[in-house]
């Protein structure tokens, strides 16, 4: 049998989750609309039909979430805050029920010897602030860094990580560009704006953590899908030239200050007007971590064609290509030299068969947590400072445009009865947690 592989002494292993896509309780103690509250009442918008109103009941059950977490001898959990339940309106009034809510989360985990790591923006903006021209309005960025100092002010003496944005990319180009999110809008243009005020909404709010928490780390949280050209044609390379530069290079690139990349900006014809004096400075204020999401790579092809992908997929039919989070973390790291990196999302949505007594044995997952795990491992080997590594995610939940038909969680949630229920993956991953090493046969 291979020998386990060994992780790191401190490595972090932990588990995420985010606030729309668990909590529920969406019209509870002074919680504001948000834009997906919204998004889900359009007809066709969410697969299933559903929507976030009870989700995985955390809200009410975070006592029982975060003994999960303990049982399954995890040492970190990400989350997200939601600022509807902070400043409903946006900007202005602070709701302290919110607030309270997300301190008892965090004193829970606390208390439970697992660290909190908080994102401040997992795609639930206040509807208010779209019914004001949402991420495309620049004022938005300043209720973003608002809100920001609202939370941090209350918890940053407990929270020692703090991510600004989850995947500003998706709440860009999926929300303004392909409508595929919420807010639904399908606008280029637009997506430009949204884009670039996400990133300042992000540069702004660094120096406010730094200064209210200066003992915790500030960072953002990013996807990266490495793209090949389908063909070795001059058209194929300079399309996946482009998609790159969208994809994988649109927000990393000005957050170290290089600005934007100047082939995708010219190809897909942005003016940048956007851009005010100081923007660029102020998104590449230092960040003390990146959070890299990784799940999939990406074939391109210059007519748009869809690629013929070659290897097996998961049920979001997304390429199952490990190696590419040690290439993602290796190019990152040649190219920016972040201090530290963490995997803050790796997962796959399968399709679970649980049993009678809803016990999933989904060696499938295994396998695919495995493998990612491993190449996280030989990207550390080779000299990238990874520290640790989030599972996406901790329960079965809300996705998005999919509703609850796609399952990602290591824990089965039984929608029904609400009952949560460790998959082998969750009980395999737990070992590996609790004895810092890899190995298919924990
Ligand atoms: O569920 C999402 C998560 O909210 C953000 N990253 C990708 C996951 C899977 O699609």
């Amino acid at each position: 049998m291979p020998q386990p592989t060994q992780f790191p002494q401190n490595f972090l292993w932990g588990s995420a989750t985010s606030s729309f896509q668990i909590e529920g309780a969406t019209n509870e103690d002074g919680r504001g609309e948000s834009i997906w509250d919204r998004f889900c009442q359009r007809p066709g918008a969410i697969a299933d039909n559903t929507n976030g109103t009870v989700a995985c009941d955390h809200y009410h059950r975070y006592k029982e979430d975060v003994q999960m977490l303990s049982t399954l001898g995890l040492q970190a959990y990400r989350f997200s805050i939601a600022w509807p339940r902070i400043i409903p309106s946006g900007r202005g009034a602070v709701n302290e029920k919110g607030l309270d809510f997300y301190e008892r989360l965090v004193d829970e985990l606390l208390n439970a010897g697992i660290a909190p790591y908080a994102t401040l923006y997992h795609w639930d903006l206040p509807q208010i602030l779209e019914d004001n021209n949402g991420w495309v309005n620049r004022d938005t960025a300043y209720a973003f860094a608002d809100y920001a100092q609202t939370v941090v002010a209350r918890l940053g003496d407990r929270v020692k990580s703090w991510a600004t944005l989850n995947e500003p990319y998706v709440s860009a180009s999926l929300g303004y560009r392909t409508g595929e999110h919420a807010p639904g809008r399908k606008s280029l243009t637009d997506s430009f704006a949204a884009a670039h005020h996400l990133l300042l909404a992000h540069g702004l709010t660094i120096p406010i953590i730094k200064e209210l928490a200066p003992q915790s780390d500030a960072g953002i949280v990013l996807n990266f899908t490495p793209c090949f050209p389908e063909k070795d044609t001059p058209q194929d390379k300079h399309a996946n030239a482009i998609q790159d530069g969208w994809d994988n290079r649109w927000y990393v690139e000005p957050i170290v200050g290089m600005g934007y990349p100047a082939d995708t900006v010219e190809a897909l014809g942005w003016n940048q007007q956007e851009i005010l004096q100081d923007d660029l400075n102020t998104i590449s204020a230092p960040i003390d971590f990146l959070g890299v999401n990784y799940y999939t790579r990406s074939l391109v092809t210059a007519d748009n064609r869809p690629a013929a992908a070659p290897l097996p997929k998961t049920a979001m039919d997304w390429e199952i290509y490990p190696q590419g989070i040690n290439e993602t973390l290796t190019r990152l790291h040649n190219n920016h030299n972040f201090k530290q990196y963490f995997i803050t999302e790796n997962g796959a949505a399968l399709n679970d068969m649980p049993d009678q007594k809803d016990f999933v044995d989904d060696q499938n997952r295994i396998d695919y947590l495995h493998d990612h795990i491993k190449q996280v491992h030989a990207a550390i080997e080779s000299g990238v400072p990874v520290k640790g590594y989030f599972a996406w995610s901790l329960f079965d939940n809300f996705e998005w445009a999919f509703g609850y038909e796609k399952r990602f969680g290591i824990v089965r949630v039984n929608y029904e009865t609400q009952q949560r229920t460790p998959k082998a993956s969750a009980l395999w991953f737990s070992q590996v947690a609790k004895s810092n090493q890899v190995s298919r046969d924990l």
